[in-house]
């Protein structure tokens, strides 16, 4: 069985997120969409309400959802997945993501990293742009699967207050 793992914050879950995951659907048997517990990382929602929107989503996909505690590289070992799937927005996304796949080939030569160009809809969203919109008002319903509208929504804005 190939695995892909799909790694993220997903805080919360945008539709650029879930076109990379639908896409590393197709080319893999299983996708594990993989969710880091960071302590240090300040995040609207907690691993668990992540993890809970995910599934929700991911819901008939061939799609797995975990979280990670510790480095990628040992868990992509241990799930002994084929490769590490990572949405590729703009030039600034890559030299980040680029020193990311090295330091993780070095820590488990066994896992690759594909990238997979953003879809052009999605070229400019990301959770960090949903919390703000959300924040102040605005409308995300273009931004974020429609069954986690109002969950979403409930959550940015009375963090915004
Ligand atoms: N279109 C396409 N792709 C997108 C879009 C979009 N609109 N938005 C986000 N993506 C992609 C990102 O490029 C990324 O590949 C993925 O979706 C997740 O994005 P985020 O923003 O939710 O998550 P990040 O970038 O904060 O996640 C970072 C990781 C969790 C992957 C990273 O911190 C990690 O690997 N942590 C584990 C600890 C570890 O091993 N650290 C050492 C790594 S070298």
């Amino acid at each position: 069985m190939r695995i892909g793992i799909c790694p993220g914050s997903f805080d919360p879950v945008t539709l650029g997120h879930m076109d990379i995951i639908t896409r590393a659907c197709k080319i893999f048997d299983k996708v594990i969409v993989a969710v880091p517990v960071n302590p240090d990382k300040h995040a609207s929602f907690t691993v668990e309400e992540r993890m809970d929107m995910l599934r929700t989503v991911t819901q008939g996909l061939n799609v797995e959802v975990d979280c990670v505690r510790g480095l990628l590289a040992d868990y992509a070992h241990e799930k002994n997945a084929a490769a590490i799937v990572k949405g590729l927005r703009a030039i600034s996304d890559f030299e980040y993501e680029f020193q990311m796949a090295l330091t993780n080939k070095k820590l488990n030569p066994e896992v690759e990293t594909m990238f997979l160009p953003t879809s052009v809809e999605n070229m400019f969203l990301s959770s960090s742009m949903v919390k703000q919109v959300a924040g102040f008002g605005g409308d995300i319903s273009h931004f974020v699967p429609e069954c986690l509208l109002e969950r979403i929504n409930e959550r940015l804005c009375r963090t915004a207050r």
